[in-house]
């Protein structure tokens, strides 16, 4: 059951069914299903696009992350500023020439970071890729088993990332801090979250097709999509102190955080400051992927996993532990 404490205009675009492409020979004899990852991922960021641009932040389930091809390209159409920020216990930035697995969803970043291109080569059905993103506008947090190339890469391309060593370092706080700093320290920008369920220790996630030990706990992973939910709203905060200081303002209520920065919210009461407050933060698009009951071996490892999928979107969407409300006025 999610209980969301904002209210959320949802509209279900449904399930994409995909054509697998007959003949979809490996590209060098190793990376798989390149035509129809390619055209699943074509036909994805066409419905991932049309979305973001009714003004909807944009939930996809997966599946495994090579979606986030389809999903950061249909996003940047309509946001070309994006920031990621993508937690998993892989850094998915193989190359088609680096791979050993040979398996796409190690792979996606490699074809959306402009600054990689020309080590890049063009597999079959990827023809209308167009990277995307710039590497400083990711930041990885979770990271735990990291091939060499991959590992260059992110040295060499000045990419941040917060492996699970860092967050024992540094604290899941501290983290999100410096993510903010790198990502919107400057200017607000859209933020599309890339959720890998695996970043997650898999006692926890155990349904899932590459588990890695050693990795969030349920507060950890948790404390990162509360505080995703909440970018944007720091600035309003204090927009609405500064200018809303009247008589009967509810200047201590801990809603008044929660608000939208626009010239329209002078006047307006703190209710609709509340209902308001689901558009207000920075995410813009989130992927939940590699969730996937199939791999469980009980129906009791394919709940917990699924519902802590379920944790980490609502929990983007407003769901605070902290508790919080919709619309009182007064207690009834
Ligand atoms: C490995 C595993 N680095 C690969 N990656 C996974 O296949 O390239 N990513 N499982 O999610
Ligand atoms: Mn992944
Ligand atoms: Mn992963
Ligand atoms: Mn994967």
């Amino acid at each position: 059951m999610i209980e969301l404490y904002t209210r959320c205009h949802l509209k279900d675009f449904g399930d994409l069914n995909f054509t697998n492409v007959l003949k979809d020979d490996p590209y060098n004899n190793l990376v798989v299903y390149p035509r129809s990852v390619g055209l699943a991922n074509q036909e994805l960021a066409e419905v991932v696009s049309q979305a973001v641009s009714g003004g909807y932040s944009c939930v996809t389930m997966g599946g495994d992350h090579s979606l986030a091809i389809g999903t950061i390209i249909g996003h940047a159409r309509h946001h070309p500023d994006l920031c990621v920020i993508w937690v998993d216990a892989h850094a998915d930035i193989n190359t088609p020439l680096t791979t050993v697995s040979g398996n796409i969803h190690g792979q996606p970043l490699s074809f959306l970071v402009r600054e990689l291109q020309d080590k890049v080569p063009q597999l079959p059905g990827f023809s209308w890729i167009k990277p995307c993103l710039s590497s400083p506008s990711i930041v990885y947090i979770g990271l735990r088993d990291v091939e060499p190339p991959e590992h260059f890469i992110l040295k060499n391309y000045d990419i941040q990332y917060f492996s699970m060593r860092d967050i024992d370092r540094l604290g899941i706080q501290k983290v999100m801090e410096q993510t903010f700093d790198r990502l919107i320290g400057k200017r607000q920008r859209p933020i599309h979250l890339s959720f890998d369920i695996d970043a997650f220790d898999p006692k926890l996630a155990p349904a899932t097709g590459t588990p890695v030990v050693g990795g969030l706990t349920y507060r950890e992973g948790v404390y990162i999509t509360e505080e995703i939910h909440n970018t944007g709203f720091l600035c309003v905060a204090l927009a609405v102190l500064n200018s809303l200081c009247r008589p009967g303002w509810p200047r201590t209520q801990k809603s008044i955080c929660l608000c939208l920065p626009s010239a329209g919210t002078k006047g307006v009461r703190h209710h609709h400051l509340a209902q308001l407050s689901f558009l207000s933060g920075l995410l813009s698009a989130l992927d939940l992927v590699e969730v996937n009951p199939h791999l469980a071996t009980s129906e009791e490892e394919a709940k917990a996993t699924a519902s802590l999928a379920v944790d980490v979107i609502a929990s983007s969407f407003g769901q605070t532990r902290g508790g919080g409300h919709i619309v009182y006025d007064h207690l009834p």
